[in-house]
């Protein structure tokens, strides 16, 4: 009996040495990565988790990201979060028990970050945020923000309304397609417009849903607002070009011309946005560029070899309304 436990405590021993040992081995790659890039022995593991595939905003996200990781030689775990901040917990958790080098995610909502990104921050492993932004109060839980400026595209999008519509003394009913509820985009991109079409009391949001950036769901909300405005709607302001698309459909199917009859300006500009405006029924999209991911890869380099990181990454950005349309349509990529 006494021998039995002797040989267990042996046992307990030598697997305790042996784990420590594996890990200061995995710390010590880490750190020679990080101090010496020429001598990179194994490729830099970099987590990311997805928002979704909500729009064709994200689907050239996710195909930029994952052809720069290809470009520049880094390993990419990448998980698909499904809309659900839940699942994006979970997804930097598993990361975070992989000891990928570093963890990159785009937040589907602004907060509720703090837990996992403390456990992230314990676990050594840096975090960047792209795309969406969170709202923390603590700055010291990720490196660098890398993304747009989504209160600057509503302004945008807001001064454009002004210009065209605005300046008639006649009264304008807008009715607002909203992104994913308490998401950064939808936040910004709401307060931009309001911002600005503050200025003329003659521009009104007289209805406001959010339709969670899908086409589906767009022409959903469209549908409702036809329903109990009809005729009463002049201007449609969606928070992405996929509910605009959708709402198309919708005025469509009550019998007006989108476009014409009802006004439309969208967030994204993406392909299908500029096949909209060349066929009159878009009338301005404001560009929100999703090709991030080389600056997402530079990102991840400069911190494992020590280089510091900027703060915020902003992403610059334009405005396409419909005359540019023909002209510009064929420089898109996505
Ligand atoms: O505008 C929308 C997508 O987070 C900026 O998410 C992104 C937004 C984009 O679904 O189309």
């Amino acid at each position: 009996m006494r021998r039995a436990l002797k040989l267990l405590a042996v046992l307990v021993l030598v697997s305790t040495l042996f784990s420590s040992a594996a890990c200061s081995k995995v710390k010590e790659m880490k750190e020679t990565q990080g101090s010496s890039p020429k001598n990179l022995q194994k490729k830099i593991v970099l987590g990311f988790s997805q928002v979704g595939a909500e729009s064709d905003w994200r689907t050239a996200n996710s195909e930029s990201i994952k052809a720069a990781a290809r470009e520049e030689g880094i390993e990419l775990l990448f998980l698909n979060a499904q809309q659900k901040p839940e699942n994006q917990v979970k997804d930097i958790r598993s990361f975070i028990v992989q000891q990928v080098d570093v963890i990159a995610f785009s937040p589907i909502v602004e907060s509720g970050w703090d837990t996992v990104l403390k456990e992230a921050k314990l676990a050594g492993i840096p975090v960047i945020i792209m795309d969406r932004g969170i709202d923390t109060k603590d700055e010291s839980l990720y490196e660098t923000y890398i993304g747009s400026d989504f209160t600057e595209e509503g302004r945008k999008a807001g001064k454009w309304l002004l210009e065209k519509i605005g300046k008639s003394n006649e009264k304008v009913n807008v009715v607002e397609l909203q992104g994913t509820f308490g998401s950064a985009p939808t936040n910004g991109r709401r307060d931009g417009f309001q911002e600005i079409i503050r200025g003329n009391p003659n521009i009104r949001i007289i209805r406001s849903l959010t339709g969670d950036f899908m086409r589906s769901k767009g022409k959903e909300i469209m549908e409702k607002f036809l329903k109990v405005e009809g005729d009463q709607i002049q201007v449609v302001y969606a928070h992405n070009d996929d509910m605009a698309l959708g709402a198309i459909e919708a005025i469509e199917e009550y019998g007006l011309r989108p476009g014409k009859d009802i006004k439309i300006i969208s967030i994204d500009a993406v392909k299908a946005a500029f096949e909209a405006m060349k066929a009159g029924k878009l009338n301005c999209t404001v560009e929100c560029n999703p090709l991030q991911g080389p600056a997402l890869m530079k990102a991840v380099k400069d911190l494992m070899e020590g280089r510091p990181l900027p703060k915020r990454i902003v992403i610059d950005e334009g405005i396409f309304p419909e005359e540019t349309a023909e002209k510009e349509a064929v420089n898109r990529k996505y």
